[in-house]
């Protein structure tokens, strides 16, 4: 048998995910913009978490300086009104701004506007808002989740606003050179000896996103959590530039084994950190590789875990 990335994708099958992430995004989804907004307040002044601008180089903000700037001048009722449309989606210049910046300078937009709205520069959401009983729920679920996977339903609901119509272009983020060879940190895995996925893991804390792609075959993909396949370096490293950046990949234990036609399946667990997060937020997570016979990286997925518990789960079928 010879592997598709189809048929790699369920590579150890009892790995469990944290499906809890996908479903709150697609109850979220159904709210009114207004129960929409008014949850995310809720839920980011409630969270435990520090969200910290050290992702936010300055170099990137510029891209959104200027809509920042047009929204503080706004009057208040147009300042909602703005934040109404970004989450309904509508087809405005503002929208289709926002939805040309990078995952990180969307983020660092709300985290900017969540600044104005505490000092009162934009409009900040009524006092006494009462969220509609199924906001309410959907907000009781996110307070239940870990830290990691409420980051990660915030995240995802910032980068599905806005309004992108089709073939449009993105905005890069500047380019950062990798860190210098000698200053690069070795990675231990217990359990693990295999130089691809010490590599994968030393060349993408370094940052080095040309090394990591170069592990890669060349029809090999990469599936980031609750995503499909990125399949192809080109497509990979693009997304490795606008994603990984300051991203810190700490890998725990794994398992290696040979499966068919010369392939190796290795399962690592271990946590990341975003630069987004204080040091104490670490995300449980699961790399699922698998290596064709030249020991290039054939197929890999990332995984939020379900619970820390997970973390020790490394049964091979
Ligand atoms: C306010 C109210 C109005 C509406 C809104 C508001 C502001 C909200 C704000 C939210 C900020 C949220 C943030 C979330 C950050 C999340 C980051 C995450 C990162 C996860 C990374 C992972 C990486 C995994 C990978 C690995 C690989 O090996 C390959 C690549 C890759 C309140 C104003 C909206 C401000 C900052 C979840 C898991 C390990 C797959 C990337």
């Amino acid at each position: 048998m010879t592997y598709t990335i189809d048929s790699a994708r369920s590579i150890f099958p009892n790995t469990l995910i944290a499906n809890a992430v996908p479903d709150t995004v697609e109850a979220f989804d159904q709210l009114s913009p207004e129960d929409q907004l008014a949850l995310l307040w809720f839920a980011y002044t409630e969270m435990g978490t520090t969200i910290t601008p050290a992702a936010l180089g300055a170099a990137n903000m510029i891209f959104a300086a200027n809509t920042l700037t047009q929204i503080e001048e706004m009057p208040a009722a147009e300042q909602t009104q703005v934040m109404f449309d970004l989450a309904n989606r509508t087809d405005t210049p503002i929208c289709r701004t926002y939805a040309s910046f990078s995952m990180n300078v969307k983020l660092g937009f709300w985290y900017q506007l969540g600044e104005s709205m505490k000092e009162g520069i934009v409009a900040p959401i009524p006092d006494g808002y009462k969220l509609a009983p199924n906001a309410e729920a959907v907000l009781q679920t996110i307070r239940g989740l870990e830290a990691g996977q409420q980051l990660t339903v915030l995240r995802d609901v910032v980068v599905n606003m806005g309004y992108s119509p089709m073939g449009a272009q993105r905005i890069k983020d500047p380019a950062v050179p990798p860190t210098a060879l000698g200053s690069r940190l070795k990675v231990n895995i217990t359990g693990i000896d295999n130089a691809t996925v010490l590599s994968y893991m030393e060349t993408m804390n370094a940052f080095d996103f040309e090394a990591a792609v170069a592990l890669f075959a060349d029809e090999g993909a990469l599936q980031p959590p609750f995503q499909r396949p990125i399949v192809g370096k080109e497509a990979i490293l693009a997304y490795m530039r606008e994603e990984c950046q300051g991203l810190k990949l700490m890998p725990e234990q794994g398992i290696a084994e040979a499966v068919e036609g010369g392939f190796t399946q290795i399962k690592v667990t271990g946590k990341v950190q975003s630069p987004w997060f204080g040091v104490n937020v670490g995300m449980n997570l699961a790399w699922r590789f698998l290596l064709n016979p030249q020991g290039k990286i054939f197929f890999v997925a990332i995984d939020l875990l379900a619970s820390p518990k997970e973390l020790l789960n490394l049964v091979r079928q």
